[in-house]
């Protein structure tokens, strides 16, 4: 259990003292992290995103006496049963907020250290950051190997969040304590540890992420028969270092690849195949042992497939495929923005309801659905209809 700091209960300290993070290679900028034990002193400056399912809250804010941005993410954490004990004893204090014959609600104080909230500060915060935290309204492109190679990888060439906690883990300069498994070999090797997203407390959440020894491996886009090795080893000995660790067997996990990833060196994400991580949908993840299997079937499959990917409205990628006019928004139901990436003599300069819409080549676009005026939720969208 982590320590907890008397002062950081009372939040009366002074404000936070500076600290200069050491040179990295990428930026020398001032950071909160060597002397933060309170938010005495963070001035919000707008919420991010939140989300009641996921009990998350995303803030974007600053320290005093410091001008970077910082995010904050608080999220409560998920009970265990195995902590249940912890919580269901004479320790925990009842507040009793009503009874109706047999039914009583009530409110529960656990001690303090059973009731923490898990906290994740990113300081200082570059824009880029911010967006990736901000909630946007989302849009879903078709990236064909030649759209890759013209729009997709010239922007990741200069717009890529820097790889320096991933080089201070492959060095150990960093979370060397967190390891849980390595694999030292430098073209097949990788180090298994806890992601940031899991405290690495209840099995619920499992988390891990396996970052391969070997740099220049950018996404799944450079896969090819090559790393056939690389990927089959971290399927065997990931899976076998969790299943020894945490009991976890392979058949309860769910071991993937995020496309596009935010962090361009190769890695896999490790979850519990019962907990809804953030990024497991289609649009998003792909199974290990799929990408193993197409990769054997035609070992340069992963250059020649369209891979769907989803890119927020202020992302600099989203703009440069708008500007080409490879993207037409489509509204599918009144909460679904959905985007049909169409070739350039189809693209569409603005969109709308079962209204014909005449491209920029000519053609005519109706877009229909029968329903869009009654409302639809997002897991069943309205029906649409495309007739070009
Ligand atoms: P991704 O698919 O590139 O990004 O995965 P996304 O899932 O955020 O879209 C990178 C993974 O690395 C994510 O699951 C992050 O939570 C995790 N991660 C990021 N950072 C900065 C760290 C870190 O400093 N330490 C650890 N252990 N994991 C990190």
């Amino acid at each position: 259990m982590a320590e907890i700091v008397a002062s950081t209960l009372v939040g009366k300290e002074p404000p936070i003292k500076r600290a200069k993070v050491e040179e990295n290679g990428s930026n020398c900028e001032e950071s909160i992290h060597a002397f933060i034990k309170n938010f005495a002193g963070f001035e919000t400056t707008r919420i991010l995103s939140e989300s009641s399912q996921r009990k998350t809250i995303c803030i974007e804010g600053s320290f005093e006496g410091n001008t970077s941005p910082a995010i904050v993410i608080l999220e409560k954490k998920p009970f265990s049963g195995q902590n249940l004990k912890n919580i269901l004893n004479i320790e925990s204090i009842l507040s009793k907020d009503f009874i109706n014959d047999i039914y009583g609600n009530y409110e529960c104080f656990p001690k303090l250290e059973y009731n923490g909230i898990k906290t994740t500060i990113i300081h200082p915060a570059t824009e880029k950051h911010i967006k990736k935290f901000e909630s946007q309204p989302i849009h879903l492109v078709e990236e064909t190997p030649e759209l890759y190679e013209s729009i997709t990888y010239p922007h990741l060439q200069t717009e890529q969040f820097d790889l320096t906690w991933v080089h201070n883990i492959l060095e150990h300069k960093s979370e060397v304590d967190r390891i849980v498994f390595e694999d030292s070999d430098p073209t097949n090797g990788f180090i298994l540890l806890p992601d940031l997203k899991w405290d690495g407390k209840q099995i619920e959440n499992l988390y891990l992420v396996g970052i391969v020894n070997k740099k220049g491996i950018k996404s799944l886009r450079d896969l090819t028969g090559e790393h056939l090795n690389l990927l089959k080893n971290l399927m065997e000995k990931g899976c076998n270092a969790i299943e020894e660790k945490y009991k976890l067997p392979r058949s309860k996990l769910r071991v993937y690849l995020h496309y596009q990833p935010s962090f361009y060196h190769l890695h896999v994400h490790f979850t519990n195949l019962k907990y809804d991580a953030p990024g497991i949908y289609s649009e998003k993840s792909h199974l290990l042992t799929a990408v193993i299997n197409n990769i054997e079937l035609m070992p340069e499959y992963f250059q020649r497939v369209t891979l769907p990917f989803v890119l927020k409205e202020t992302d600099k990628l989203f703009l440069k495929y708008e500007e080409k006019a490879l993207l037409s928004v489509v509204l599918l139901a009144p909460a679904l923005l959905v985007v049909i990436l169409l070739p350039p003599a189809l693209s569409v300069a603005n969109s709308g309801c079962a209204t014909p819409i005449t491209t920029t080549g000519g053609t005519t676009l109706i877009i229909s659905t029968t329903s869009i005026a009654a409302p639809s939720t997002a897991a069943t969208p309205a029906p649409i209809t495309l007739k070009i």
